[in-house]
C-alpha cells in the first residue's frame, strides 16, 4: 500500500466548513475491507451509507451515475460477490425518469426511495421532477455526489479528471433548495448513518417530500472502524404523523354539517390514503354531502357514488353553504367562482396553511391540520350519534334529489364519446370510452393529458381509491416515470399511461422504454397527438380572446409544419427500445390496436399507442 498523510488534519470542503478527516496511515482502498487499529474490521463509509439505506427499508436505488459514485459501485460490487443483498439498482438514462419512477414507488407503497444523481449536473436534470414529487407530497432522498474538494491527490477519491474541476459550484444545493424539506452535505463518514435516519425522517414526516443530500467523493471514500457507525432504527429516529384532532372540534364540524341544507366537499388527494375514500363516501352519505374532485391527484371517491358530483366545483357553489375542503392545493380558480365569501369553510389538510405557496388565497372558517381518514371518521361517528330519523329522511331526499342531474352527465358523456371523430382526428372522448370499455377497476391510470384531461376523467370511470393518479405539479413529463414506479411496486396491475404529444417530448422516452425494457416493466403509454401544444394556445385565448394571435390563429403552439413528408412516429420511440408500437389515425382502427396494445402489456412488453386525435 501506497504511504500518504500521517497525522490528523483539517479540511476546507466547498461548503466552507471545516471537517476533521480521518487520520489515514496508509492510502484506504474505497471499499476494500482493512483492519484498524485494534483489528476491528474497515470499511468506506460508502458501505455504511448502502447498510443506512438498508436500516432504512430502502428497496431501490434509481440511479444516473458519473465519476462521484465511485466509492458506492465499488461497494456494491463487492456485496454482490459476497451476496449481501443491498437495494436493487434501477440504472435510468434520465434523471427525471429516475425521479419520476421514485415518485411512483413512493405514491404505490408510501415509502421513499433512494435516486442517486450526479453532482450539480444530476441534480439541474432532476430539478423539475423533485418540483413535480414536492407538490405530489411525496417522499424521496435525493442524492448527488460532489466533486473532490482536495485538488492533488491527499485523499482518495481527490481530483483526477478535468470535470472534477468544473462541476464544484458555490452552492448545488439551490438548484432543488426551493423544492426540497432538508439539504445536508455530508461533512464525514462518521455521520452517515445518523445523516439518513435525519434524511428519513423529513422525507416520510407529514406532509412528505423530496431531501436532498450531497455526498463529497473523499467522504465516500473515508474508511471508518465498524464499532464507530451504530445504527439508527427508523422507529426511534422516525417521522413524525399527523392524526386526528380534539373532540371539542369534532363537535363543531359535525354541527355545522348537520345544520348545513347543501354542504359540499372539495377535494383532490384525500385518497392518497384509501380509507380516507371510504370515510367520505360514508360521511357524505351520512350528512347528504355533494362531492366535486378539481384537478384531482388521487381517486377521492367512488365515481359510482351518489355523492359523486363530477370534476367542476363552481356549480356547486352557487347552493353551498357549507364546503369542506379537504387534502386539495387549489379547490377552484377563484377568478371563476361566485359566493365563496357566503360559505361556511372547513378545511381538513394534512397541510391546511400550504405553506410552500407563497400566496393562496381561499377563506377558510375552520382550519384543521390532521388526517382526513381519521377526523372523518371523527365526524361521522358523532354524526351516526346525533342522527334521528327526520335527519335521515331530509338526507335521504337531498341525495335523490342529484338523480336528475347525474342522469344528465350520464347522457351527456355517451352523447359525446358516441361521436368516433374523423380520420386523423380521432374524438378524443371516443378514444377514452374505448378505453374505459376494456379497462379494469384494478388498472391504473396514469393521467398527463393536459387539455384533454378532464375527457380522462369523464369518460374513464374509475371507482376504487388508488385506481387513478392526476398531475399535481408543473412540470411536464412525470407520467412516464411515474407510471414505471407504479408498476414496479405493484406488477400485477395494469399501468395506462395517457400524455399529451407535447408531454411525452418531456418525458424522456427513449429513457422510459429503455428502462421498461432492461427491467421488464411493462406500462401501455397512450401518446395523444393534437400536434403540438392546445394548453399555450388555450392559454392565450383566455387572455387575450380578441387579440391578434387569436386573429391570425399564430399561438406559437403548432409542432409539426405541415410541410410534405414530415413524420412524427411516436410509438416509433418505444419500439427502438423493444416496445409493442400501434399508430392510430382511423377511427374504426382504434378497438384493435388498443386489444394488441393490451396484450402486449399482459405479455410482458411495454406498449405504445400513438393516436391522431382532433388537432389544435
Ligand atoms: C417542463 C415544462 N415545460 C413547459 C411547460 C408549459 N406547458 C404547459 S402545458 C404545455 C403543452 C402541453 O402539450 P401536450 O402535452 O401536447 O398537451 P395539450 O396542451 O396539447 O393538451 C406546455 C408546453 C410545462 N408545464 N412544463
Ligand atoms: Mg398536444
Amino acid at each position: 500500500m501506497q504511504p500518504v498523510l500521517s497525522v490528523a488534519w483539517s479540511a476546507a470542503t466547498p461548503d466552507g466548513i471545516r471537517h476533521s478527516v480521518v487520520e489515514q496511515k496508509e492510502k484506504p482502498k474505497a471499499g476494500k475491507e482493512t483492519q484498524g487499529i485494534k483489528g476491528m474490521s474497515r470499511h468506506s463509509a460508502a458501505h455504511y451509507f448502502l447498510e443506512g439505506l438498508v436500516d432504512l427499508g430502502v428497496e431501490y436505488i434509481f440511479a444516473n451515475l458519473g465519476t462521484d459514485h465511485v466509492s458506492l459501485i465499488e461497494e456494491i460490487a463487492r456485496w454482490d460477490r459476497e451476496g449481501r443483498k443491498h437495494p436493487e439498482v434501477i440504472l435510468c438514462p434520465h434523471e427525471i425518469v429516475a425521479v419520476h419512477m421514485a415518485g411512483g414507488y413512493a405514491l404505490a407503497t408510501g415509502k421513499g426511495q433512494a435516486v442517486f444523481v450526479h453532482v450539480d449536473a444530476g441534480t439541474a436534470n432532476a430539478c423539475m421532477a423533485i418540483q413535480n414529487l414536492f407538490r405530489y407530497r411525496l417522499p424521496v432522498m435525493l442524492f448527488a455526489g460532489r466533486a473532490p474538494y482536495t485538488l492533488h491527490g491527499e485523499l482518495t477519491g481527490s481530483r483526477d479528471t478535468y470535470v472534477h474541476f468544473v462541476q464544484d459550484p458555490f452552492d448545488i444545493a439551490s438548484i432543488v433548495r426551493p423544492y426540497v424539506k432538508w439539504e445536508y452535505s455530508l461533512p464525514s463518514g462518521i455521520v452517515v448513518k445518523e445523516a439518513l435516519a435525519r434524511a428519513g425522517a423529513f422525507m416520510h414526516s407529514d406532509p412528505p417530500g423530496p431531501v436532498y443530500m450531497m455526498l463529497p467523493r473523499e467522504t465516500l471514500a473515508e474508511e471508518w472502524d465498524a464499532a464507530q457507525m451504530p445504527t439508527y432504527n427508523p422507529a426511534r429516529y422516525g417521522g413524525v404523523a399527523v392524526g386526528g384532532i380534539d373532540q371539542a372540534r369534532v363537535d363543531a364540524i359535525a354541527t355545522r354539517l348537520m345544520a348545513a341544507e347543501n354542504p359540499i366537499a372539495l377535494t383532490a388527494y384525500l385518497g392518497r390514503n384509501a380509507d380516507a375514500v371510504s370515510a367520505l363516501e360514508r360521511l357524505a352519505l351520512a350528512c347528504g354531502i355533494r362531492i366535486a374532485e378539481f384537478n384531482s391527484i388521487d381517486l377521492n371517491v367512488s365515481q359510482d357514488s351518489p355523492c359523486f358530483a363530477g370534476f367542476d366545483p363552481l356549480p356547486l357553489l352557487e347552493q353551498a353553504d357549507v364546503g369542506l375542503l379537504l387534502d386539495t392545493d387549489v379547490p377552484f380558480v377563484p377568478q371563476y367562482a361566485k359566493r365563496v365569501e357566503a360559505i361556511d369553510w372547513i378545511q381538513i389538510d394534512i397541510d391546511p396553511l400550504k405553506s410552500d405557496f407563497p400566496m393562496w388565497g381561499f377563506p377558510t372558517d375552520i382550519r384543521v391540520q390532521a388526517d382526513c381518514a381519521t377526523v372523518l371518521e371523527q365526524v361521522l361517528k358523532v354524526v351516526e350519534a346525533r342522527a334521528d330519523d327526520l335527519y335521515r329522511k331530509r338526507v335521504a331526499d337531498r341525495i335523490a334529489g342529484w338523480s336528475g342531474s347525474r342522469d344528465a352527465a350520464a347522457r351527456r358523456r355517451a352523447a359525446a364519446s358516441a361521436n368516433k371523430g374523423l380520420p386523423g382526428a380521432l374524438s378524443a372522448a371516443y378514444l377514452f370510452a374505448t378505453l374505459n370499455a376494456v379497462l379494469s377497476q384494478d388498472d391504473i391510470v396514469v393521467n398527463e393529458a393536459i387539455r384533454n384531461a378532464p375527457l380522462v376523467q369523464e369518460h374513464i370511470r374509475r371507482t376504487r381509491p388508488r385506481s387513478y393518479v392526476g398531475l399535481a405539479g408543473g412540470g411536464l413529463g412525470f407520467s412516464g416515470g411515474m407510471a414505471l414506479g407504479l408498476k414496479l411496486a405493484q406488477p400485477e396491475r395494469r399501468i395506462v399511461q395517457i400524455i399529451g404529444d407535447g408531454g411525452f417530448h418531456f418525458s424522456s422516452p427513449d429513457s422510459v422504454f429503455a428502462v421498461a425494457q432492461q427491467y421488464q416493466i411493462p406500462i401501455l403509454t397512450v401518446v395523444l397527438d393534437n400536434g403540438g401544444w392546445q394548453a399555450v394556445k388555450s392559454s392565450v385565448q383566455r387572455v387575450y380572446p380578441k387579440g391578434i394571435a387569436a386573429e391570425t390563429n399564430s399561438f406559437q403552439s403548432q409542432l409539426r409544419s405541415g410541410r410534405q413528408g414530415e413524420q412524427r412516429n411516436f410509438s416509433d420511440i418505444g419500439r427502438a427500445f423493444g416496445a409493442h408500437a400501434e399508430f392510430v389515425g382511423e377511427p374504426d382502427e382504434l378497438a384493435a390496436a388498443v386489444d394488441r396494445c393490451l396484450a402486449a402489456v399482459d405479455g410482458g412488453v411495454a406498449a405504445v399507442l400513438h393516436v391522431q386525435i382532433t388537432p389544435l
